[in-house]
């Protein structure tokens, strides 16, 4: 970005405060006009800086929570095959945490203060996570339809106008695609299986298509933050846009997958060039989101008793790098790999 950087700006570039304020503000505001990126380094309004924090904290935390619904099933899984597969999903999503919880401390934000509000119920997760996984069908619904949901809410976030949150959306967007093709091919399996498989499909889809609807967040008359952000280029749609999409894409593909998606009002809609659908109970969302959903209390009793129990991991990883941080001559350097001997 082309812009003020913090630097400049603490420094001061202009004769009263008043002035230099409204001269970063400006340059800020061309900077995203003209969908130059802003970095880091570069001056940013408070509040565009706490949106982000916001927004990308409960990114990070969905990412980390959300491996706990398919985890539940992988030593369930019917074959090595599937097992293998669902182990490198859930680890790819530890890995989604990892890249949001270290671009939000780009802004100044650390892992630790967001996992403390996270454990405190400060900050959300998303409400999709608050439902249980109860047949391993669950696991070909969240794959198609969760993280379906999520590529459409998220590949327009690699145009996200803050840098480090954009590319990292890049690389979460790849895997994510490679997620939602293995939810389609196990339902695809299992549709076209015995009646008891086919039937074990839909009523995961039953159960797992509204709550998806509800990942896009609350309709655009009542989403509070929307305007803001899309104005800041955060967002690049509306939630409803987003929704929309979603369903458009989900039509043919239920139609190919031979499952029904439960609602009888999904139709198609000359006028808009797009697909109509039923309403959504906004009730069972902000009852998820005030912590009342069928799973809240365990999913963070979980995710706390990890933290807890992996306290030994960081310790132990701590200390590691002060020895070899200390050792003299390695100031900074990493550490060399010693090959064994025999
Ligand atoms: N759940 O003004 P709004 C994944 C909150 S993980 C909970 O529209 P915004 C995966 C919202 O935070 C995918 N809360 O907000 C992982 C706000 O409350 P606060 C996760 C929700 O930010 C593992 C209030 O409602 N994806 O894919 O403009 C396995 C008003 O909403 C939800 C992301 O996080 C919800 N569904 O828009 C498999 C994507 N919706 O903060 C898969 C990034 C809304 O004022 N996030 N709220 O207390 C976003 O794009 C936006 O934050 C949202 C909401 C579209 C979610």
């Amino acid at each position: 970005m082309a812009a003020v950087t913090a630097d400049q700006t603490t420094q001061g570039t202009a004769g009263t405060t008043d002035d230099a304020d409204a001269e970063r503000l400006a340059a800020f505001d061309a900077a995203v006009a003209a969908d130059d990126r802003i970095e880091p380094r570069d001056w940013m309004p408070d509040a565009y800086r706490a949106s982000l924090i916001r927004q990308m904290a409960q990114h990070a935390h969905s990412e980390i929570i959300g491996m706990q619904p398919e985890a539940n099933w992988i030593t369930r899984a019917p074959s090595l095959r599937r097992k293998a597969i669902l182990m490198a999903k859930v680890q790819d999503e530890a890995g989604h945490g990892l890249y949001l919880y270290s671009a939000a401390e780009t802004l100044g934000a650390s892992r630790e203060e967001l996992l403390d509000k996270l454990h405190a119920g400060r900050q959300r997760y998303s409400s999709i996570f608050n439902y249980p996984t109860l047949t391993w069908a669950d696991v070909g619904a969240i794959g198609w339809l969760v993280d379906g949901a999520a590529i459409t809410n998220q590949v327009p976030l690699c145009r996200c106008s803050y840098g480090p949150y954009a590319r990292a959306m890049v690389r979460v967007c790849k895997e994510e695609s490679f997620h939602q093709r293995q939810g389609y091919e196990l339902l695809l399996a299992l549709s076209r299986g015995t009646p008891a498989q086919h039937e074990m499909a839909q009523d995961a889809v039953n159960r797992w298509w509204w709550p998806s609807l509800m990942m896009f967040g609350p309709p655009d008359d009542s989403s509070a933050h929307s305007a803001q952000s899309m104005a800041w280029k955060i967002k690049r749609h509306s939630n409803d846009e987003l929704r929309r999409r979603f369903v458009d894409i989900c039509v043919p593909q239920a139609e190919a997958l031979g499952l029904t998606l439960p609602d009888p009002d999904i139709r198609w809609n000359e006028e808009l060039g797009q697909h109509d659908y039923g309403a959504i109970d906004w009730t069972e969302f902000q009852e998820v989101l005030k912590g009342n959903g069928p799973c809240n209390e365990q999913r963070l009793t979980q995710r706390r008793t990890a933290h807890e129990e992996g306290a030994w991991v960081r310790d132990a990883a701590a200390a590691y790098a002060e020895k070899h941080a200390a050792r003299p001559g390695s100031a900074g350097a990493a550490a060399q790999p010693v090959e064994a001997t025999a």
